[in-house]
């Protein structure tokens, strides 16, 4: 753990995400059956950026329904959140929706993203601080889903909320994320909060397209998996043999998302090797859409009781508001 003084006022923190757990997780997930990819490991630079290119697709309704969403309920949900709260939000990414909440808030005591990439961290870090010159802000470079230490703020006087924004919670399996939410409930303590993003579930006619956009948009965001395990640990992949595919599975209610081999091959990753059946694949991601009921009882499994649901008028995504007993 890295700790130093930025050349503003706040104080940040770094924790690494080594690349040998990056080679320890790719070559056990290969090695599985099915095979996997942690969908963490998308958002390098590259992954990143092509992540916000996603977000503006005509398909991807995500995104810009819960810019919607805040623009019309962020005064609100400032209501609930209450004055002086320190915020902390997880997968804060390039932090588009953050400043629309912030701008709501009354006093933030401080404002502590959290994010694996660093680039877009710290750039979002920086933008914010020009923003928002009063706010303490305290960017973390960590993966928040293994443990990780919040900065020198004081999560003893001010109530602590964190903001989870973007579905990131869908990536998990319903396991998982009762795990993730424990630890959140952990972290805000009694008396804290979360205010969490949520897709909700819907027709595969209108969830299929979002991961199968036309631009091909989606594909490369996938594919590129492969082009930074070929980068970063010395891996022979060629990109035009792998197709990307993503269906909507209704009985888990979730996209998947996969990589699959157009043709029997094989390929090395430093020095293991890896032989693919034609049509085999690799799975890279889930995306679990939530009806509000479903959602609710994992919540309340984790610690959490949901307070007040915000969605759109045609109710494709949710913001909810949920604080701990
Ligand atoms: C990171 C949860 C917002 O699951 O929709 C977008 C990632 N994957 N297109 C999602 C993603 C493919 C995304 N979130």
């Amino acid at each position: 753990m890295a700790v130093h003084r930025s050349a503003s006022r706040s104080l940040v923190v770094t924790r690494l995400v080594p690349r040998s757990q990056f080679r320890a997780d790719v070559l056990t997930g290969l090695s599985r059956s099915p095979r996997e990819i942690p969908c963490k490991y998308f958002y390098d630079a590259r992954g990143s950026a092509l992540f916000d290119q996603i977000c503006e697709l005509p398909e991807y309704y995500l995104t810009r329904t819960e810019i919607s969403i805040m623009h019309q309920s962020a005064d609100s949900m400032a209501e609930a959140l209450g004055p002086n709260c320190l915020l902390v939000e997880y997968g804060s990414g390039s932090s588009v929706k953050t400043p629309i909440l912030i701008e709501a808030l009354r006093h933030p005591a401080g404002y502590v993203p959290v994010d694996i990439s660093r680039e877009h961290l710290f750039a979002s870090a920086k933008r914010l601080g020009r923003r928002f010159s009063d706010l303490e802000i305290n960017p973390v470079w960590a993966d928040f889903t293994g443990p990780f230490e919040l900065p020198n703020v004081n999560t003893e006087r001010h109530r602590t909320v964190v903001y989870f924004p973007g579905s990131t919670i869908g990536n998990f399996t319903p396991e998982e994320a009762e795990i993730l939410l424990k630890d959140i409930a952990q972290l805000v303590g009694p008396g804290g909060a979360l205010l969490i993003g949520v897709d909700v579930r819907k027709p595969a006619e209108i969830v299929e397209p979002a991961y199968n956009d036309r631009a091909g948009v989606t594909a490369e965001f996938n594919l590129n998996l492969l082009a930074r395990i070929n980068r970063e640990l010395d891996g022979t992949f060629d990109l035009d043999s792998f197709a990307h595919r993503a269906f909507f599975d209704q009985q888990h209610s979730r996209i998947e998302m996969h990589l699959v081999s157009k043709r029997k091959q094989t390929i090395h990753i430093g020095r293991t090797t890896i032989a693919f059946n034609e049509g085999e694949s690799i799975r890279t991601e889930y995306s679990h859409k939530y009806c509000p009921e479903h959602f609710a009882r994992l919540a309340r499994q984790a610690g959490f009781e949901v307070q007040r649901i915000w969605m759109d008028d045609q109710r494709l995504f949710s913001v909810q508001y949920l604080t701990v007993e």
